[in-house]
């Protein structure tokens, strides 16, 4: 071989090699992403949660399996990616549920709008001057812990008749579970009824029914627990497996909470000092303990969700018009905020927040709340700059 030749191919190689460098991106830290198991699953377990994780991120459906005939979207991952918060492109579409002040016919096809169609079929369309209402897709990360909670715990920081006089009320959502609940120890009925955790108005009782709900009212895919299609209003053939479902519902269960990110920074701590002294903290409750879980690994866990799970009354501007459940159509569930620092990564670089991902920034969000966090807010807005960033970046940290 030439000297020149080979040279030439010494060449090449190292082109291919810087080339690949470039093209490989560097592994992000596992406190950056949101995607991954909670520590300590048996290998069973971790089995199970790989075919949830499947299921859940790349089992697209189509007409040929299921899909539609009206659906919204053809996966789950494709709302959540990343199981992150979904960009509002995303968005799901509610309307008709203003019971008691709209009339019955006008709720034809509600709550949800199946807004694309299969083929041969003509997407839903909203009725004329019914009330529409929109919801971007939350994170679903470390819900499990959430799940895991015990109704006692959860009424704790109920508060109905505000007799601590801090204008702060939380309710629970008392929902009618569906045919197929699966009633645990740590559910609590009241006249028949459960408190509801997941959803931004708490309707859905456990991780099954909103799964259940969202293969049936996302994609228009039936199945043994909802045989009815929302579209046609007829009953189907299950058209997906209850193991399916089951590994869905255990992935969700074990997805890892989010981890915080630079906790011994010094503006984080006084923006966590902060956040508690404003009453943030009142609904946002940072920190709860599992109980005994029949998933070891979510038995007796301290996490930090900031959360109540609990209703509040939000005011008039977050008002959407819609009832669920006993919930008010000024009523929210206060939304865990683990994981908001790594909100715009699943939503396109930029921050959507608050039910409808009207809020560009959280200094927007945070000026949004009213109602009962009208006091809080307003200690939020009369603090200095300098308080207000430290809020920011420890709010950036989780
Ligand atoms: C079209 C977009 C879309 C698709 C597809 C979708 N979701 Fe969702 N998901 C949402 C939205 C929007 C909400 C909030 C709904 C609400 O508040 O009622 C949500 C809520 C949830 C929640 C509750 C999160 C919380 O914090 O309370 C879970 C769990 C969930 N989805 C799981 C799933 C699963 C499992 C699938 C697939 C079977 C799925 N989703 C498909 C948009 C979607
Ligand atoms: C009365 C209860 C309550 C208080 C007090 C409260 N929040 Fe909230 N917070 C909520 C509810 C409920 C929502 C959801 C509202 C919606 O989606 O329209 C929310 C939403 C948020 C969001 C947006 C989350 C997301 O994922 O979209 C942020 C950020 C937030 N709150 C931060 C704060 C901060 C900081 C404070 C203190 C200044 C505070 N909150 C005080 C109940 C409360
Ligand atoms: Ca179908
Ligand atoms: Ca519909
Ligand atoms: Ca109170």
């Amino acid at each position: 071989m030439s000297k020149k030749l080979s040279y030439l191919i010494f060449l090449l190689i190292l082109m291919k090699i810087m080339s690949c460098e470039e093209i490989i991106p560097v592994a992000p830290a596992e406190n950056e992403l949101l995607d991954g198991p909670t520590e300590g699953l048996s290998h069973a377990e971790q089995r199970q949660f790989l075919n949830g994780d499947i299921a859940f991120n790349d089992e697209v459906f189509s007409s040929v399996d299921g899909l539609g005939p009206g659906f919204v979207a053809t996966s789950c991952g494709s709302c959540h990616p990343g199981d992150g918060k979904g960009h509002p492109f995303t968005t799901l579409t509610r309307f008709g549920q203003t019971l008691p002040n709209t009339l019955p016919e006008l709720s034809i096809g509600g709550p949800q709008l199946q807004n694309r169609a299969i083929p041969g079929f003509e997407p839903e369309k909203i009725p004329d001057g019914v009330p529409f209402m929109k919801f971007t897709p939350p994170a679903v990360t470390g819900l499990g812990f959430l799940a895991a909670l015990t109704d006692q715990q959860i009424l704790q920081y109920v508060d109905s008749l505000d007799e601590d006089g801090d204008g702060i009320s939380g309710v629970p959502n008392y929902i009618t579970p569906p045919p197929y609940f699966e009633q645990k120890w740590l559910h609590q009925p009241v006249n028949g009824k459960i408190i509801g955790r997941f959803g931004k108005k708490a309707a859905a009782i456990d991780l099954l029914q909103q799964t259940v709900s969202a293969y049936n009212q996302d994609m228009g895919v039936t199945s043994t627990f909802e045989p009815v299609d929302p579209f046609s209003q007829l009953t189907t053939d299950p058209e997906v497996f209850d193991q399916t479902i089951r590994d869905v519902v255990f992935y969700l269960r074990t997805l890892k909470a989010p981890i915080p990110r630079n906790e011994d920074d010094i503006q984080v701590l006084k923006g966590k000092r902060i956040f508690n002294e404003i009453q943030c903290s009142s609904c946002h409750i940072p920190e709860w303990t599992t109980p005994d879980s029949d998933i070891s690994a979510l038995s007796n866990k301290t996490f930090y969700p900031y959360t109540d799970l609990l209703l509040h009354d939000m005011g008039p501007g977050l008002d959407d018009g819609a009832t669920e459940g006993s919930a008010e159509t000024y009523e929210w569930r206060t939304p865990p905020l683990w994981g908001l620092g790594l909100s715009p990564n699943s939503q396109g670089g930029s921050f959507f927040l608050m039910h409808d991902g009207r809020a560009r920034s959280i200094k927007q969000a945070i000026v949004l709340h009213g109602g009962e966090a009208e006091s809080s807010r307003n200690q939020f807005t009369s603090l200095s700059e300098t308080d207000k960033e430290a809020l920011i970046t420890f709010l950036e940290s989780l």
